[in-house]
């Protein structure tokens, strides 16, 4: 039994390493979806989230005008999140969206640059959804 041991504690970082190098293989950029800016000068955009992407993952918009993207989860069980932080400050959205669930949110990007766009949601020990390819970046033009 005792040699067993050995050999099990194998298989599970051999898994834990298939999961990251899983991760690593993700396509973690799309192609880039420019963001249309509407009438009222609004840059509006729906996105879909699944277990475990955004689609579009890849959002460009122009600094200076409000974004308002519809965030729709066709998930049936897996909350998920949409998170943007700029380290520097300029942008910090944080939107929690249930299974099944749409949600809006608004923010207005004031400094060019690409942010990433992630879930940090994950049920422990298991990684973030963030490490299972939940991520994608906006860009500020
Ligand atoms: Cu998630």
């Amino acid at each position: 039994m005792r040699s067993l041991l050995p050999l099990i504690a194998s298989v599970v970082l051999a898994m834990a390493a298939r999961t990251f190098t899983y991760a690593a293989d993700m396509p973690q950029s799309v192609a880039p979806f420019p963001v249309p800016v509407a009438a009222d000068g609004v840059q509006r955009a729906t996105i879909t989230l699944d277990s475990y992407s955004y689609v579009p993952g890849y959002l460009v918009v122009e600094a200076g005008k409000p974004v308002e993207l519809t965030l729709t989860s066709v998930t049936t069980i897996t909350p998920h999140n949409f998170i943007i932080k700029d380290p520097a400050g300029s942008l910090s959205v944080e939107q929690d969206v249930g299974a099944g669930k749409t949600v809006v949110v608004k923010f207005t990007p004031t400094k060019p640059g690409v942010f990433p766009i992630y879930c940090d949601k994950r049920l422990w020990p298991m990684p973030s959804h963030r490490d299972k390819g939940m991520e994608g970046k906006l860009e500020v033009k």
